[in-house]
């Protein structure tokens, strides 16, 4: 059996969350916080990973991969190349270009800590450039990539929230306001699995940052 490892309140173990859950692929999850990542597995320290009756995966891309050409049941990719290229130039865009970027603000406004003015404009410039091509390629028909759930999706749900969160604490705006982003995360967050995946989310997310505030104390 799968085991899924690292902590719900991370977007990329719950991007690969929901895969599994989508495609219904019998798994367990095993909690490993960030300083406690099984190295051999994950040598940047980075969640989630995946051991396999393989061996071990890290890299959600990779692991989504892996999972879809293992069980090809619920297919989260078109059979057609080009169409599933389609969907994963959405993932790349999504991920690469926006939520990468975005991390540089999470540090301040998820953390308590602070981003320099520098780091804010120089983010803010990226993102606004960034989301005007992702604009053009994305489809909410009714969902991202049009009319079939799938990786791409998987991503959304996790990477959009969270854009939305840290660019609406920093500049006071919501990136993605002039998309319809708050109605697709609603209709996904329908999915039968998802207010588990929530639940699960929340409940770890308060645990993480009782271990922020219990070392800083420490400190
Ligand atoms: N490219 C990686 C990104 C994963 C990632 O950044 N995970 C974060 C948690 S959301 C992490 O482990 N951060 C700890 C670190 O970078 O040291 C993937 O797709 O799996």
């Amino acid at each position: 059996m799968l085991i899924l490892c690292g902590f719900a309140a991370s977007n990329y173990y719950n991007k690969v969350k929901i895969a599994l859950l989508e495609k219904g692929v019998d798994f367990t999850e095993q909690l490993a916080w960030v300083g406690e990542v099984d190295r051999q597995a994950s040598p940047l320290g980075k969640v989630p990973y995946l051991v396999t009756e393989n061996g071990s995966l890290c890299e959600s891309a990779v692991i989504l991969e892996y999972i879809e050409q293992s069980y090809p049941q619920h297919p989260l990719l078109p059979s057609d190349p080009f169409a599933a290229a389609k969907v994963r130039e959405l993932v790349t865009f999504l991920e690469l270009h926006l939520e990468l970027v975005a991390r540089n603000l999470y540090a301040e406004a998820l953390f308590g800590g602070k981003v320099s003015d520098e780091v804010k404009e120089k983010t803010k410039a990226q993102l606004d450039k960034n989301l005007r091509a992702f604009t053009k390629l994305v489809r909410f028909d009714p969902y991202l990539a049009g009319n079939t759930f799938g990786l791409a999706d998987c991503a959304a749900i996790v990477h959009f929230p969270l854009i939305s969160a840290a660019t609406k604490v920093i500049y006071g705006q919501d990136l993605f306001a002039d998309l319809p982003v708050r109605d697709y995360l609603k209709r996904m967050g329908e999915r039968p699995y998802m207010a588990k995946v929530q639940a699960d989310r929340k409940a770890n997310a308060e645990m993480m940052m009782a271990r922020i505030k219990a070392k800083s104390a420490a400190s």
